[in-house]
């Protein structure tokens, strides 16, 4: 999908990712694989998608689909992997790994942006700046209304690698009761640290959804993403962080997202994207 924002190319992400050999990687590490395919996104070049409610409304219909698709999947005890398209994606998969119980569920956010604007504080009105909001109950109702209302609350979200927050965005991350951890706080302790303290922060909750957005990464690292901040996540801070994660054993279902083939040098951006799934889901060095 690339409805939830205004440049084409992020819709080819999933292609990109599948040419970069993610399913030979993950079968690698011993796991069964069910690539259910695509889900059919209308092209925002056709009226159908083209702006304001008619874009909210196209995007909340996709969002419906993923979240039937990922519904599926928790149902299942399947693992749950989400290939985007913009971040605006995640609105389907994290509620549908929320919906038999939004309470004990815990989101690890991991990117370079909040995430966390409304409709009124928006500066670009794109919704892939406002998925944590919507998956919190908070804007369009066309979106907040996917799976029967159903959302996580904030305590639940941990956010890692921010570094470029709108103004009114950053007035709401301050009131609500996200967790953030910005690049400073990365920068001063360390990622091992705050892979541990984001695992204490969600000691309440039986699962967890990661839901990653390459911009989250040094552009260096990853320069195929729609909208890169400088000052990122490093190669093996990233890694670091997955393998942790997938020590865990809490990880149910992952959602990768951003990488925009146009924008990318030689797949570069998808070949690390890969990488970054086979360490969350259980690759190790030795
Ligand atoms: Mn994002």
């Amino acid at each position: 999908m690339d409805l939830g924002q205004k440049r084409r190319g992020v819709d080819m992400g999933p292609s990109a990712l599948r040419y970069a050999g993610l399913e030979a990687a993950i079968k690698r590490l011993g796991h069964q694989v069910t690539d259910l395919g695509d889900i059919q996104v209308p092209n925002p070049e056709s009226g159908q998608a083209a702006v304001g409610d008619k874009r909210t409304n196209a995007v909340a219909e996709v969002c419906t689909l993923i979240y039937q698709a990922g519904k599926q999947c928790v149902e299942d005890g399947t693992f749950g992997l989400f290939l985007g398209g913009d971040h605006s994606i995640s609105i389907g998969s994290v509620k549908a790994a929320a919906h038999h119980a939004p309470q004990t569920l815990g989101v690890i956010w991991i990117d370079a942006h909040a995430d966390f604007n409304t409709p009124q504080t928006s500066p670009s009105g794109n919704i892939h700046g406002m998925p944590v909001a919507v998956i919190t109950g908070e804007g369009a109702a066309p979106l907040v209304n996917i799976g029967d209302g159903v959302a996580v609350p904030a305590k639940n979200f941990v956010q890692i690698g921010i570094r470029d927050v709108d103004s009114e965005e950053a007035k709401r991350v301050n009131a609500s009761d996200l967790n953030v951890f910005t690049m400073r706080e990365i920068d001063t302790v360390g990622m091992a640290q705050i892979a541990a303290q984001t695992l204490t922060l969600l000691e309440h909750c039986d699962r967890i959804h990661v839901s990653l957005d390459l911009d989250s990464l040094e552009p260096a690292e990853a320069p195929g993403v729609g909208t890169p901040v400088q000052g990122g996540l490093s190669y093996r801070e990233a890694h670091l962080l997955a393998e942790i994660l997938s020590e865990c054993k809490k990880v149910r279902s992952l959602d990768v997202v951003e990488v925009n083939p146009i924008l990318d040098e030689r797949n570069k951006t998808a070949v690390l994207a890969v990488e970054l799934i086979a360490s969350m889901l259980g690759k190790k060095i030795l």
